[in-house]
């Protein structure tokens, strides 16, 4: 059996008939909205890493924090044979994980789950270098609709650890993530269990300064949605007619980032035969990223069948890994 192989759950063309079908409803909608995965081309991908590098962004570090010091007792406490890995952004915090489970002695195949072929062709082009004895079997795959994992198949045995980690569920709508998580309890063998990272509600002003850093990367990060826009769709909007706004919405505990327009217009977009007016000062929504109370997870993931095994934090309790079990 080949050490590596990679497995297509997304026809060629899901991206971009998805992102025609998001625009069309996000940007009609009254307020305006479009889902943050958009931000993600290469330009933004790279944004986002210098994000996790800025002195305000406090989640990436906390979240490596409690990895660096409970890898191993989650690999004690799942004694995973298989490793999967949602969104598999931050290849370093894989690494924490593989290691732990490469020592524990159980560990044998990764299966990273992403939407981006070239990020898995990457990603499990260096894992393969340096783990001789892993097997790597990407998806291609949008795990928010549903997870089909291979199973039956011997490279993918059980015991497994599906992790989703970054905080990255806080992306999700409430909704959207009850079925999120409903679709990983389905996947889930007895002897399964979920690995779930989660930002949680702190000071505001900590929370705001993490999403208007000083340095404006953030902004630059959330006006590369505009460019995504004019290059997929031919858009005429232009980042210099927007202002970029992080809000903490206290009932809701999010974060909120925004584009605000600073002046009235009509953004164009040739490729939708759609037309958009945009008032002065009218915003539109690019992200909502929740963050999370032990209650309200523990509830959450009740509600899809699971229960919360182990609850761990970094010192200074901005961030949480969650271990959940069917
Ligand atoms: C990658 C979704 C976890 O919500 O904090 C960073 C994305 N947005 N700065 C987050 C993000 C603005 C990030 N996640």
């Amino acid at each position: 059996m080949s050490r590596f192989t990679l497995t297509r759950q997304l026809p060629e063309d899901a991206t971009s008939a998805a992102l025609r079908d998001d625009v069309v409803t996000g940007m009609t909608s009254e307020p305006k909205w479009l889902p943050p995965k958009w931000f993600y081309d290469t330009r933004g991908s790279e944004l986002f890493e210098e994000i996790t590098r800025l002195p305000e962004y406090y989640p990436t570090r906390a979240e490596r924090s409690i990895l660096d010091r409970r890898a191993a007792d989650i690999a004690a406490a799942t004694g995973a044979r298989t490793l999967v890995e949602l969104g598999s952004g931050s290849s370093e915090k894989t690494r924490l994980l593989i290691n732990a489970l490469r020592d524990h002695g159980t560990l044998r195949t990764y299966v990273p789950v992403d939407v981006s072929e070239s990020a898995l062709e990457q990603a499990a082009a260096a894992l393969l270098a340096d783990y001789p004895g892993l097997g790597v079997h990407a998806l291609i795959a949008d795990f928010q609709a549903g997870l089909r994992l291979p199973v039956g198949e011997a490279e993918t045995d059980g015991p497994r650890l599906i992790a989703f980690l970054g905080g990255t569920i806080g992306n999700l709508l409430p909704a959207e993530r009850a079925e999120f998580l409903a679709a990983v309890r389905a996947a889930l063998a007895p002897d399964d269990a979920l690995l779930l990272g989660t930002d949680l509600v702190k000071d505001e002003r900590v929370l705001v300064a993490a999403y208007d850093d000083a340095a404006g990367v953030t902004a630059a990060f959330n006006k590369n949605v505009l460019a995504v826009l004019r290059r997929e769709l031919g858009a005429d909007l232009d980042p210099r007619d927007f202002d970029h706004v992080a809000v903490w919405d206290r009932e809701r505990e999010w974060i909120e980032m925004r584009l605000r327009a600073r002046t009235a217009f009509t953004a164009k977009f040739p490729a939708l035969d759609l037309a958009v007016d945009f008032a002065e000062g009218e915003e539109l929504r690019t992200e909502v990223s929740a963050k999370f109370r032990e209650a309200g997870v523990r509830k959450e993931l009740a509600a899809a069948g699971m229960r919360l095994d182990r609850w761990w934090t970094d010192p200074q309790n901005r961030f949480a890994l969650s271990l959940a079990r069917p």
